[in-house]
């Protein structure tokens, strides 16, 4: 192969261990080594990485593959000038963020959060009459329809919910009712109980659900977010919770990550924070894997690489 050394860079470590992961790729190229943020990457054709430094655009790579989705951090303009590819790591989260998406909605649904939250404080305590409510007869709106999209809309459907969406190209996609274009944002998120954002980091997303969103959406919805935190303009989305213009948010994404400890996200019953964690699962590094031996092959057979974002 072309591609004769792999470096993987320590920041996966969020993610899996990078050894694990060198040695579950050690088959696939012949020199796979675990690099540190003071090592030379010189002798690195390839890198497999969870952050982005800038220094990897003047160390002579071929290609960089992102264990992420969302590539947002990275800066295409400078590696397409560079010659440098990007890969990212869509398609292997549909399952587990489905789940976690799904699940947010389930806890708001039969109040798993509350009672999780007395458990703490021993406390028996029984819902009021009207608290918990069935999924079944309830709708879901999501905003973004590739692999995460579809993993959530897919399992709301399996639990008989309506499910209706959002993307740029408006074909027709499983499990989804209807499917609108970004201009009928509104008019999608008006009949949803549940609305799941599911849509990269762009200059078109950035801030795509604020005031006015909120205010379209039902004051029974809660806002689910597995994108990413600046999709949701943050502080229209607590003036929206203090209004009661919405009954309440599962948060897996924020503006600032770690979330600060002053934030006023932290103390509410109905606002669910999980610290980015929608994605983790036992079978992180094997995905990735798959998906870098993928085109380790297609690199050698001199055909284009999949995921390729640059
Ligand atoms: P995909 O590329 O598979 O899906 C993205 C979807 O968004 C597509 O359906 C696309 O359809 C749609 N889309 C893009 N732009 C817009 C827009 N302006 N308005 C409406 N829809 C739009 O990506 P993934 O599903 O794999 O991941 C999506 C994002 O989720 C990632 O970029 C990442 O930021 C985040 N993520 C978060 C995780 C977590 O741990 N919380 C895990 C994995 C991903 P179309 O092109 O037709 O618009
Ligand atoms: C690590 C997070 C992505 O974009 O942010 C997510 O893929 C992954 C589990």
């Amino acid at each position: 192969s072309d591609i004769a050394t792999i470096g993987v860079h320590d920041s996966v470590t969020d993610v899996f261990p990078a050894s694990v992961f060198r040695d579950a790729l050690a088959d696939a190229a012949s020199d796979v080594r675990v690099v540190s943020a003071g090592d030379d990457l010189s002798p690195c054709d390839a890198l497999v990485t969870f952050s982005y430094e800038d220094r990897f655009l003047e160390a002579g790579l071929d290609w960089i593959h992102s264990i992420q989705a969302g590539v947002d951090r990275f800066p295409f303009d400078a590696l397409q000038e560079r010659g440098i590819a990007l890969t990212n790591s869509t398609g292997i989260h549909g399952d587990v963020v489905g789940e976690t998406g799904v699940g947010l909605m389930l806890a708001f649904a039969r109040r798993l959060h509350v009672h999780r939250s007395h458990q703490e404080r021993g406390e028996w305590r029984q819902p009021d009459w009207d608290d918990a409510f069935p999924l079944r007869r309830e709708s879901a709106c999501v905003v973004g329809l590739g692999t995460l999209g579809q993993g959530i809309a897919t399992r709301a459907a399996a639990l008989g919910m309506d499910v209706t969406g959002v993307k740029r190209t408006p074909l027709p996609v499983d499990g989804v009712d209807r499917v609108y274009p970004p201009e009928r944002l509104h008019e999608a998120l008006a009949d949803a109980r549940f609305v799941a954002l599911a849509v990269p980091l762009t200059d078109d997303t950035e801030g795509m659900m604020s005031t006015a969103e909120f205010a379209a959406m039902r004051d029974d919805a809660y806002l689910i977010n597995v994108a990413r935190g600046p999709v949701v303009d943050q502080a229209a989305l607590v003036d929206a919770l203090d209004a009661g213009e919405l009954a309440g948010a599962g948060l897996d994404v924020f503006e600032t990550e770690p979330l600060p400890d002053d934030s006023t996200l932290w103390d509410r019953e109905e606002v669910i924070v999980t610290p980015h964690a929608a994605g983790f699962n036992d079978e992180y590094y094997e995905r990735v894997a798959t998906i870098v031996r993928e085109n380790l092959r297609r690199f050698d057979a001199g055909e284009s690489l999949t995921n390729r974002v640059v």
